[in-house]
This record gives structure tokens, C-alpha cells and sequence, in this order.
């Protein structure tokens, strides 16, 4: 069967990189890389939101649009037992948070690492695809946000709005 990547091209106020996304098949486990220069000690934790950037020309990265984290399970951030960052197993976490499950931004200027994770779907209900990504700022209040879409050759956009940034993954069906 054929497999899924999808990525986000990110260039926006100077950062420039990628997400990428990738599962063989929907039994696979997904390889999740980021790779990200010039964060300038800026940016910390960063999810999968539920909606995907509404256009491309969008001004609308506010989480009114994107709305919250992608967790189709209902894990509960607020209870003691969830997780503060990487070491659990994955089902304790929010599909879409990311950042606690592999790897804080947190005082970082460039990355470039590839996880292996055991709950983040590309295929079915669940997927990311066509959802957001949301970088946030360290003060948890400013956030870039970036959309995944499986559509091919769809071209990468950027618009700035305040500090929140969107842009598009781009997706590709790879052969697995
Ligand atoms: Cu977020």
C-alpha cells in the first residue's frame, strides 16, 4: 500500500525549515522530523492544532480559527498524571502535542532531529493531515502557525499576522 508524508515548508519571520511526516501505512509508526534554523531563542513548545489555516493568504492564526490542540482521545493536560514532557508513552499524550512528547524548542536557535512516534496518525479519523501547526513563542501567547494539506503541488504561503505565521504542508503519497 502506498504511504503518506506531508510537510510544513516553514519561512516565516526568519525561521526557516521544516516539518515533516511520514507513515508507511496506517500499522506503522510515523517518523516526525523538525528541522528549524534561526529560532533566535524565541519559540517553545509546538502542536498540532484541530483546524487548518484557513487560506492562504490568511490573517486568521488565531486559535479562534485553528482552534486547540488535535487530541481526538480527550487526554487531559490539566490532570497531575499528564505528562511535562518527553518519556511516556505516547497514548498519554495529546496526538498533537508534540513538543512534550519529543522535544521543547525551548532555548534553541537551530534543530534537526527525526522521532519515531507511536500515535500520530496520518491516515483515518484521527490524522493530522490537513490540520495546523502551531509554533509558540516562549511567553505562550505569540504563535506561527502552519496548515497540513495531502494535495500535491500546492504552493507554500506566508502571511504574518502580528506574531503568529501561517504557511501549509505540503503532502506527498510515497511508496512504502
Ligand atoms: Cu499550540
Amino acid at each position: 500500500m502506498s504511504g503518506k508524508e506531508v510537510r510544513a515548508v516553514v519561512n516565516m519571520a526568519g525561521i526557516m525549515g521544516y516539518f515533516n511526516f511520514r507513515q508507511a501505512s496506517p500499522f506503522d509508526v510515523t517518523q516526525f522530523s523538525v528541522n528549524l534554523t534561526n529560532l533566535a531563542l524565541k519559540v517553545g513548545p509546538y502542536h498540532v492544532h484541530h483546524f487548518p489555516v484557513p487560506s492562504v493568504r490568511s490573517t486568521q492564526c488565531s486559535n479562534d480559527n485553528v482552534g486547540g490542540h488535535w487530541n481526538p482521545f480527550g487526554a487531559n493536560t490539566s490532570s497531575s498524571t499528564y505528562p511535562a514532557g518527553p518519556g511516556s508513552t505516547h497514548d498519554m499524550y495529546e496526538i498533537g502535542d508534540l513538543s512534550a512528547k519529543h522535544m521543547s524548542l525551548n532555548n534553541s536557535d537551530a534543530v534537526d532531529m527525526t522521532f519515531t512516534d507511536f500515535n500520530l496518525p496520518l491516515f483515518g479519523k484521527n490524522s493530522i493531515v490537513g490540520r495546523s501547526v502551531v509554533i509558540h513563542q516562549n511567553d505562550g501567547v505569540k504563535e506561527h502557525a502552519t496548515s497540513a494539506d495531502e494535495s500535491e503541488n500546492q504552493t507554500s504561503t506566508l502571511s504574518n499576522l502580528s506574531s503568529r505565521l501561517c504557511q501549509y504542508i505540503q503532502g506527498t503519497h510515497v511508496n512504502s
